[in-house]
């Protein structure tokens, strides 16, 4: 399988998050993309650049004031004060229930919460261009399924499906798996499913597909009462208007075994069936791995081989989007069981 990767993913290097209340070095680092690209490349597959410009895209994923914030946003940091260069900036006030967000502030810290759901998206210099590599190597994707490839890989960070049309969250910028979405669907794609298979709930992508019967959004993942993001992703979430019963959401508790996993991905792939989608984008969070530091599921490095061979049953035209993951010098493995156990089983 081919896959897209940029060394501009690196670009995007905060130092730290908040967790537990204490600084801490940021679980969402660069060493991760390396980690997967390094892996893909000793088993053979063949590496690519992004070569599609998705700005059009995002234009139809995102608002334009997000856009025009994220893309400004640590020149606006610097601006504030030259020393900011070594500091990272953070939202601290966020407009909640019965505070307006339709008026945007004037103080970059009220337009950082504007734009922000939690304080767990660090920005640094070159987000967006780090963010933009990845939806260009979405949209490339999908132009290599235009041409006749039957999937692709894109090793992308920061990852992409916490953020929604108009913010920021849970490391997430810009919308990778939407704009793939999006592209297939301009390229002739009638229906396209998104399965979101992350630990946490992709929340983003529920948002900018909510009111849609075009694209199909499945997700399965850690139980929002208890797990992250916490206020999306439960089960009565069904899609509104147009896109009633075209969203699916299937919760787990924390600390589900594989069998119960998979008993869920048959769900989720008999919907997708139904569907009769044209197409498949796969939001392929390896944080459901046993290993990783921050999630509670507990598949094992063999599990993702059968997670692939599973989504190859389904037929269609197949990008895999890379979302989260956090036990780094495991997630080469991880993926790379994926794409082979998609197209060489
Ligand atoms: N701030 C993805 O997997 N909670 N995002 C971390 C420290 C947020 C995970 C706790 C987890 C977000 C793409
Ligand atoms: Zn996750």
């Amino acid at each position: 399988m081919i896959t897209f990767f940029s060394p501009r993913h690196e670009l995007h290097a905060p130092a730290y998050e908040f967790f537990r209340g204490e600084r801490v070095p940021c679980f969402e680092s660069p060493a991760r993309a390396n980690f997967v690209l390094d892996e893909l490349v000793a088993r053979g597959h063949e590496v690519r650049a992004p070569v599609v410009d998705s700005l059009a895209l995002l234009q139809q994923v995102h608002t334009p004031r997000y856009l025009a914030f994220l893309e400004s946003a640590w020149r606006q940091w610097l601006a504030l004060d030259a020393a900011n260069e070594t500091r990272q900036p953070f939202p601290s006030v966020w407009p909640v229930r019965s505070l307006r967000s339709d008026v945007e502030p004037f103080n970059f810290t009220a337009r950082m919460g504007l734009y922000s759901m939690d304080n767990g998206s660090p920005l640094a210099a070159g987000t967006w261009a780090a963010a933009k590599a990845g939806t260009d190597a979405a949209a490339s994707a999908a132009a290599l399924l235009a041409a006749g490839e039957r999937s692709a890989f894109c090793a992308i960070r920061p990852p992409g499906h916490h953020a929604g049309a108009d913010f920021m969250g849970g490391y997430c910028f810009l919308n990778s798996a939407a704009v793939a979405a999006q592209a297939l669907r301009a390229q002739g794609c009638a229906r396209v499913a998104i399965l979101d298979v992350d630990y946490h709930h992709g929340n983003g992508t529920q948002d900018i597909f909510y009111r849609r019967a075009d694209v199909l959004v499945v997700n399965i993942h850690g139980d929002p009462r208890t797990e992250y993001p916490f206020y999306l992703g439960h089960a009565d979430e069904t899609g509104e208007g147009a896109g009633h019963g075209f969203n699916l959401n299937l919760p787990l508790p924390a600390g589900s075994r594989p069998e119960e996993w998979f008993a869920s991905l048959d769900t989720a792939c008999a919907r997708i069936g139904r569907y009769q989608a044209d197409a498949l984008v796969v939001s392929l969070g390896l944080d459901i791995y046993a290993g990783d530091p921050i999630s509670t599921f507990a598949l094992q490095v063999d599990d993702f081989h059968s997670l692939g061979s599973r989504l190859k049953r389904l037929g269609l035209p197949t990008i895999f989007v890379l979302e989260g993951g956090y036990a780094a010098a495991d997630l080469g493995v991880n993926a790379a069981n994926v794409i082979d156990g998609f197209d060489r089983t």
